[in-house]
């Protein structure tokens, strides 16, 4: 507890919030089943509900799609619990407009990018498209490092520090246009991040050349080094490539590969029969860029992986495939038809032999159980079964993998086990730990693209329909639905065993190493900090935080300053964020605990300025505040 609330034990935060906090406290680590659960659990079947006060088994990342960010919910009580700003603006944390977040969001951007910010007068890009959460890997399980993500919209790929929740590093990918498939190596460790450039783009896309697509344009498959986050290589290939997964083994990786036709419009993008699945050579790739046997391209070096190179092959599948999903069984890969009702299922076994020459692409394939239509994306349960969903059927399919392969061999067997409606059109769908060696087929959820009447109204902009399966026993059961905005793809379900986030910050996180960096030229320590540093024109103001005040109640600047307040949270209990929001100049900042923020603007505002804490603190929160004096140039 602070100096400051423990002088006044009556408006301490443990006295203001009550027990409640200590109730909740305890609870940690408690599974406590219901009567009523218990009775479920006899008939093959889980409770869905969590207590209050109870935690969830399971962390979910659900991506935000359009939105930009990264959700995490708690499962399976599907309760919505931290939304971690990535490729957006937050109006609550300053995401976007602290120096911390903008030093990430803008210090791996191409020069071309720079130059359009710079142009358009924007500090940052505002949005982002984020559809494939992944965790990195150790051994093929997770290991609560971090969580990658793509950005569709400005072909961008980020990292959130799993010990704080918080994004630390974004990379724009040149060359390629649209990273949309993602997905982290799993063995031995991540590794390398795959990810898909989706759109074929003319190569160097800089106006020189505009026509010819099937000679001139091209699709970018980016390996990226999940520990520094620089682009490691590249591989130039025919056809948009869509989605993406890694072997168990570290010798494969794999895309879905639609547009075989290099069309520019769905009549030209959808006319073949049969597009690809991809398959990349990682130890060729890498002799490749060991040996030079590549054309660098702004900086990067990028081999010839079209169709006939030694480096990849491309297995004909039936029509667009879309999502592609390895199986805990690190054996087979499932490539999902779209817009053919089957899914095609390899054995990577078989991929020496298809490398070396002595077997056809299509030798690999070991079953193409067809399955209703739309099959958009597979999960699976650890159990030999797959469940994949079909967007236009609106059902969830499940299917046994090795009675489709009896079936491929010609024996009379039905591969689908249950088939069930799920509201409506589901797109990704994720099972517990379903992507790991630790597969525990206990919960899917079906991520649903339309919720129609599923919800109270709430104008012509519907939300999307999360829906909780439970998978438990021999039967699919609908458990939940989880209205979701605008739009969640995909969704990682990881055991609460495999995330380790810290209570609090550490003094020494480099987040702020900028900040801490500049205290130490000025002599100033952030941690006791109530400083005015005036350097010519620039003016930066250091102080803490700690319930309920600020250590400077006011300060003074001149018009036309460049100003930069640094803020340091000195509380040492947990969950006593402060902010800092600066009235009239568009800054408001998280300050969590034992965090720095810092932000910088120009004080173009003559007058009296409230600044305040925007986080409730405290009894006296509302007094946590003070006042920025702008002295008017002289006329
Ligand atoms: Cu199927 Cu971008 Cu993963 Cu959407 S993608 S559903
Ligand atoms: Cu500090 Cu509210």
């Amino acid at each position: 507890m602070s100096d400051h609330t423990s002088d006044k034990p009556g408006l301490s935060r443990r006295g203001f919030l009550g027990t409640a906090a200590l109730t909740g406290a305890a609870a940690v680590g408690a599974t406590h089943l219901t009567a009523n659960a218990k009775d479920d659990k006899k008939k093959g079947h889980q409770s869905v509900e969590v207590a209050p006060g109870e935690l969830d088994e399971y962390y979910a990342f659900n991506s935000g799609g359009q939105s930009g960010e990264v959700r995490i919910l708690g499962l399976p009580s599907m309760r919505e619990l931290m939304r971690i700003p990535v490729f957006n603006m937050c109006s609550a944390t300053g995401w976007g407009r602290t120096n911390e977040s903008r030093k990430i969001l803008n210090e791996s951007l191409t020069p071309e990018t720079r130059k359009f910010l710079e142009e358009n007068h924007m500090p940052v890009l505002p949005n982002g498209d984020a559809h494939h959460p992944h965790m990195s890997f150790t051994d093929n399980t997770y290991d609560g490092r971090y969580i990658y993500i793509n950005d569709k919209a400005n072909t961008r790929v980020a990292r959130i520090r799993c010990d704080v929740m918080k994004t630390d590093k974004i990379v724009e990918i040149p060359n390629a246009d649209g990273i949309h498939g993602l997905r982290p190596q799993r063995y031995p460790k991540t590794g390398y991040v795959f990810c898909n450039g989706e759109h074929i783009v003319p190569l160097p896309n800089d106006g020189s050349v505009m026509d010819d697509p099937k000679k001139n344009f091209w699709a970018i498959y980016t390996a990226v080094d999940g520990e520094t986050m620089k682009v490691a290589w590249q591989v130039l290939v025919d056809g948009n490539l869509d989605n993406g997964d890694a072997d168990y083994q570290g010798k494969y990786s794999f895309a879905t590969c639609y547009n075989s036709e290099k069309g520019l419009n769905v009549t030209e993008m959808s006319a073949n029969e049969q597009d690809w699945a991809v398959v990349f050579n990682i130890k060729r790739i890498e002799e490749a860029v060991k040996n030079g046997d590549y054309k660098e391209m702004n900086g990067v070096p990028v081999i010839d992986g079209r169709k006939g190179s030694k480096y990849t092959r491309y297995i004909p599948v039936p029509n667009s495939p879309h999502g592609c999903n390895a199986a805990p069984d690190g054996i087979h890969v499932v490539f999902n038809g779209k817009l053919s009702p089957t899914v095609t299922v390899i054995d990577v076994r078989k991929l020496d032999d298809l490398f070396d020459g002595k077997i056809k692409e299509r030798d690999v394939v070991v079953a193409e159980p067809q399955l209703g239509l739309g099959p958009l994306h597979t999960a699976f349960d650890g159990r030999g079964n797959a469940y994949t969903t079909l967007f236009i059927d609106s059902q969830m399919c499940k299917w046994n993998i090795e009675k489709a392969k009896r079936a491929y061999q010609g024996e009379k067997v039905d591969p689908i086990v249950q088939k069930l409606d799920v509201h409506y059109q589901p797109g990704h769908n994720h099972t517990t730990m379903g992507e790991t060696k630790e597969a525990d087929g206990k919960w899917l959820v079906s991520l649903n693209k339309f919720s129609k009447d599923r919800f109270l109204n709430v104008g012509p902009l519907k939300p999307e329909n999360d829906q909780l399966i439970d998978i438990s026993g021999d039967e699919m059961k609908l458990v939940h639905d989880g209205p979701s905005f605008a739009e969640p793809h995909d969704m990682l379900l990881v055991h609460r065993s495999k995330v380790r986030p810290k209570h609090i910050w550490d003094r020494n996180d480099p987040m702020w190493e900028e900040a801490r960096q500049m205290a130490a030229k000025d002599g100033v320590t952030l941690e006791s900090a109530a400083n005015v540093i005036r350097d010519g024109n620039k003016v930066r103001v250091y102080m803490t935080a700690v319930a309920p005040v600020f250590s400077l109640s006011n300060f003074e600047v001149n018009e036309g300053d460049e100003v930069t307040v640094v803020v340091t949270n000195m509380e040492r209990i947990e969950d006593l964020t402060h902010g800092f929001t600066l009235g009239g100049y568009g800054i408001a900042m998280e300050v969590g605990p034992q965090a720095t923020s810092s932000v910088t603007f120009t004080a173009s505002r003559p007058g009296v300025h409230w600044y305040y804490c925007q986080w409730f603190c405290h009894a006296l929160h509302m007094e946590m505040s003070g006042q920025m004096y702008v002295k008017p140039k002289k006329a």
